[in-house]
């Protein structure tokens, strides 16, 4: 069975049906289980994890506890196994190529019964000059998985142990560090053939590793170089034709090959540059490379890219240093979150999840994703991604919390990744940063305050070897240390990038964000639970409760849980029943987020960047995601959408004073009307005030400040303030200030009128009126999944909302299913 895909260049697919079986199984292997020494059905690319459950030899290790029970698969070794016809065709061609995008981790290939090669990282691609071990007909591969848990403990028993939080032999693989467990992450290090793998057969000569760079852009040209190597086989006459393509261009040009690299000087008239989203639009342009000798096209490549620079800007400041990212010459304040791998098996997630993934980021405003280094380089499909959606990227390498070894042997096998990687990703615009690792030099200077970061254990890799490699391979974008770094301690607040964890990890409360004065903030995020029904595929009805066994095992972080309570507690009334504590405890997530966000934005551009951990989850857990695994958005995702919106009212409280502030992110002026109003939860409206506002362009400001005294003799459970901020291009923005905590509001019964009716064949939308005052009106059509236009969001008395959301269901249908939920108490109810 194969795929023969006559392309310019011969391909033969390796994907899809394979064998495996245990090979040398240990101790840890329960009796049970003796069968997986025999060969069973593999799929390809997959993990040993989804083979086994397949097999029905492990359960779903999200179920329940199960990821107790299946850790010994980690422990043995496995076999995987296929056969493939080769045609005569091609042994005919000048060279074949073995390429695997991705064997994780310890790999001994062999094909009909011959060593081909080793592997020993999990994050590249192999390419093996094969031709010599196979036959014209029918062939066979072998591909041997050792341990990786093996394998990392005998290197740290080899090489000694290094300072690392988690699992300490963990650094010494260069496999996904997460997959070993994490404080939102299940220990499960699987092994496999995890991307694609297949047979590429050329003669005379083979495009690779191109490159294109802006040497110099404004207004009205471009100028671009294309660099493109060529693997040669023969010493023909071979020659380059290069088409690019793309908004109001098509150019065509041709150059002779000599040596094995060749370089296109490319002007471009009129240039359309690519925009972060938010601060304007992502054009994109291609260029088609071919190799050609005489008429023939050997092989061809398609690379798109786009034009932008991008600098980061750390000048002298009275405070320190700024750290701000400069687009075509543009400050742009980066709003976004940190991005983990979607599964603990990734090569089950679907393109889809990435699409649904961000273009969520992309509806709430967001401009930037940090990719974390404990995770994965991430898939093609997630940069294309966000190269059109104008997300940036963040980009870490692999390293995490931990020091790392620095032996030559490790130190060759980190160069030959980053050599692969930033090859292979550095045509994306929407890479703006490659940053050395994640929390190294942070944990080591915490943990050793009289040392600095270059006596950590692998220090050498971030100062040099990276630097180096980025240096030489691309060099259109800044190289960062770590995250955080910066002079002095390296999670300074007055210089560098900062992650904020004494809020949440610490056990302080999310008020305090405002006393942070950090220059660009990577990290910091509340924990929220699941949905409920994320949940409830994975517990049993008796375990729905906070504090199950089972529940608890999804959460992983120490006293995860306990920080829950302790975190609601100080806002709402802890409720007895598990959906209401999970409604309450992700309005706590939200409330915190918009309270750090819209402090940070406030400060811009003294701060330049809000990432909050985490954006999405890698199995179904209490996390400090703002989108489970199951893709169900929490409350604080759509806070996000409110409080990463480009123009934003904000309040700012100083004693007995209310500061009015406006974020405008637009690269404009922006007029438009101001309203303040307070008023009662039940709609007795004291004082309004309406003046006309001018934004400054991207910039913040503090509109006016209202002395909170004059309200004194007012119920402080009962009255609020509410602004609204309407711009003339309909940008709007409302924010309401509470004297005291959501547990001590005398909120009315809800009172809220419907109306369901479809938009058009895709859409429908729901009309909400408000009699009273609403607290956090969640919207669920129940049973579906459906993403809102807006949820959680409260009305004031004698409001409507209009709320749009997709659906093809019949209006009358949705009706019946449709629920509100709102805070309310009737025991403390006014
Ligand atoms: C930081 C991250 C992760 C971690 C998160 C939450 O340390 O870099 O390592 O999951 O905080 O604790």
């Amino acid at each position: 069975m194969f795929n023969f895909l006559w392309h310019c260049m011969k391909h033969l697919d390796l994907n899809g049906p394979w064998q495996f079986r245990a090979l040398h199984t240990t101790a840890s292997l329960p009796p049970r289980h003796r069968r997986v020494r025999r060969w069973m059905a593999a799929r390809v690319p997959g993990t040993v994890h989804t083979d086994l459950m397949r097999q029905r030899v492990i359960p779903d290790p999200f179920y329940r506890t199960n990821e107790n029970d299946v850790q010994w698969v980690a422990d043995q070794q496995w076999l995987y196994r296929r056969t493939f016809n080769v045609p005569p065709q091609l042994l005919a061609e000048d060279v074949v190529h073995l390429v695997a995008e991705g064997l994780d981790t310890y790999a001994a290939i062999r094909i009909n019964g011959k060593h081909v090669a080793t592997t020993a990282n999990m994050f590249i691609e192999h390419r093996f000059d094969v031709k010599r071990f196979l036959r014209a007909g029918k062939n066979s591969i072998e591909i041997e998985f050792d341990s990786p848990i093996a394998q990392s403990r005998a290197l740290e028993a080899k090489h000694g142990r290094l300072r690392v939080a988690l699992q300490p032999h963990r650094v010494y693989v260069r496999k996904a560090q997460y997959s070993f467990g994490w404080d939102w992450g299940p220990t499960l290090p699987t092994c496999g053939i995890w991307r694609s793998i297949w047979l590429e057969a050329f003669s005379h000569g083979k495009l690779k590793n191109p490159f294109v760079r802006v040497i110099s852009l404004d207004r009205a040209r471009a100028s671009i170089e294309i660099a493109v190597e060529i693997e040669r086989t023969t010493h023909d006459n071979l020659y380059v034709r290069a088409c690019i393509g793309g908004p109001d261009t098509a150019q065509e040009c041709e150059v002779p090959v000599r040596g094995n690299k060749v370089i296109l000087p490319i002007r471009l008239r009129n240039p359309q540059l690519w925009w972060p989203n938010g601060s304007g639009d992502q054009p994109l342009y291609t260029a088609v490379l071919s190799l050609m000798r005489n008429d023939e096209e050997l092989n061809t490549i398609e690379v798109p890219f786009a034009l932008r620079t991008v600098r980061l800007l750390q000048e002298p400041d009275r405070k320190g240093r700024s750290f701000i990212i400069e687009i075509n010459g543009e400050k742009i304040f980066c709003k976004g979150a940190d991005w983990i791998p979607c599964d603990s098996f990734l090569p089950r997630v679907e393109d889809g999840t990435y699409e649904r993934l961000l273009h969520l980021a992309k509806d709430a405003h967001f401009n930037m994703l940090r990719v974390w280094g404990g995770g994965v380089y991430e898939r093609d499909t997630f940069y294309h991604l966000c190269d059109e959606l104008g997300l940036m990227v963040w980009q870490d390498f692999m390293f995490a919390c931990g020091e790392y070894p620095h032996a030559p042997w490790f130190l060759r096998n980190v160069e030959a990744e980053a050599e692969e990687v930033v090859r292979r990703l550095r045509n994306h615009p929407s890479i703006v940063l490659w940053c050395g690792n994640n929390e190294c030099e942070w944990l080591f200077c915490t943990e050793n305050p009289d040392k600095s970061p270059e006596e950590m254990n692998g220090a050498i890799i971030f100062r040099e070897l990276l630097p180096a490699v980025c240096g030489r391979l691309d060099g259109t974008r800044p190289y960062w240390r770590s995250s955080p770094f910066g002079e002095g301690f390296p999670n300074a607040e007055s210089n560098g990038n900062h992650h904020q964890w004494t809020i949440w990890s610490f056990w302080r409360d999310f008020p305090e964000y405002e006393k942070n004065h950090a220059r660009f903030v990577t990290e910091f995020g509340f924990q929220a639970p699941a949905h409920l029904r994320t949940f409830e595929k994975v517990t049993l009805p008796t375990e729905r409760h906070p504090q199950s066994i089972t529940v608890q095992h999804h959460n992983k972080q120490i006293e995860g849980t306990e920080r829950l309570f302790r975190f609601l507690a100080a806002h709402h009334i802890v409720p007895p029943d598990f959906e209401e504590f999970i409604y309450k405890t992700q309005l706590v997530q939200a409330e915190a987020l918009k309270c750090a966000v819209e402090h940070w934005r406030r400060r811009k551009f003294a701060t330049a960047g809000a990432l909050f951990w985490q954006l999405n989850d890698c199995w179904p857990v209490s996390s400090w995601s703002v989108i489970d695994s199951a893709l169900r958005p929490k409350a604080a995702y759509y806070f996000a959408k409110r409080f990463f919106a480009p123009v934003l009212l904000s309040f700012k409280r100083h004693d007995n004073h209310l500061e009015v502030w406006a974020s405008n992110d637009l690269l404009q002026v922006v007029k438009g009307t101001l309203e303040l109003s307070f008023t009662s939860v039940t709609g007795q409206s004291v004082w309004t005030r309406r003046l006309p506002v001018r934004l400054g362009s991207n910039a913040s400001s503090r509109l006016l400040t209202l002395d909170l005294d004059r309200f004194a003799s007012y119920d402080a459970r009962q009255y609020y303030v509410v602004g609204r901020i309407q711009t003339a291009d309909r940008h709007v923005s409302v924010q309401r200030f509470f004297w005291r905590e959501p547990k001590h509001l005398l909120l009315p019964k809800p009172n809220v009128k419907t109306i369901l009716r479809r938009v058009d064949n895709d859409r429908c939308e729901l009309r909400l009126q408000a009699r009273t005052f609403v607290k956090n009106l969640r919207i669920e059509i129940t049973g579906a999944d459906i993403v809102f236009e807006d949820n959680f969001f409260d009305m004031d008395p004698g409001t409507t909302a209009r709320v749009r959301f997709p659906s093809q269901e019949p209006v009358a249908e949705l009706s019946k299913r449709l629920s509100l939920h709102s805070l309310y108490d009737p025991s403390i109810a006014s």
